[in-house]
């Protein structure tokens, strides 16, 4: 069985990551999203909040599986024994930390782990977390860049009151 690690910070999940985990869903036998417990950064939503946004997302999907992990990805998918990681790609910026990642986490699995990458859909191309989250800041309307079912979830967390 071909399973694929999606690993991400996904604060929150958008429009972009869940274009890359229904296509690599339609690709790989099974699709893991690893959302990073990262203990140095705190983000807008909780590890817990993440997860159980993307879960409410992809539960129709008998082949996508949503889990967190804390310290080193090559760890996290020896433990799962999965070596492929895919990432989205949107620009020229994100190939190239990309290429650096790919080149370390080879490195670092003994070559265990080979990454895939796939180009973000024209239409998500520019969208993007921190964007999400800055529009929030703002209380802006943040419809047509996150999953319509999780936006009021969003809106309860951060104090906005749907008109
Ligand atoms: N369309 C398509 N793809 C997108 C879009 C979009 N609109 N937006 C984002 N993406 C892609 C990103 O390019 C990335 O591939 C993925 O979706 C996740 O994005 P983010 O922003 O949620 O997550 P990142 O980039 O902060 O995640 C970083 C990791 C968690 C993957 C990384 O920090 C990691 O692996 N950390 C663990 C420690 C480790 O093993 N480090 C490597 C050795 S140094």
């Amino acid at each position: 069985m071909k399973v694929a690690v999606y690993p991400g910070s996904f604060d929150p999940i958008t429009l972009g990551h869940m274009d890359v985990i229904l296509r690599s869903a339609a690709v790989f036998d099974k699709v893991v999203v690893a959302v990073l417990k990262n203990v140095d950064k705190k983000g807008l939503f909780s590890i817990e909040e993440r997860v159980a946004m993307i879960r409410k997302l992809v539960q129709k999907y008998d082949n996508i599986e949503v889990v967190s992990f804390q310290g080193l990805l090559v760890d996290f998918m020896k433990a799962i024994d999965a070596h492929v990681i895919v990432k989205g790609l949107r620009v020229g910026l994100d190939f190239d930390y990309e290429l650096q990642m790919a080149h370390m986490n080879r490195r670092l699995s003994q070559e265990r782990v080979e990454t895939v990458l796939m180009m973000a859909s024209t239409e998500y191309s520019y969208i993007s977390s921190s964007s999400v989250r800055e529009i929030l800041h703002f209380k802006g309307d943040i419809r047509g860049f996150v999953p319509e079912e999780i936006i009021e979830d969003i809106y309860q967390k951060v104090g906005i009151v749907l008109e």
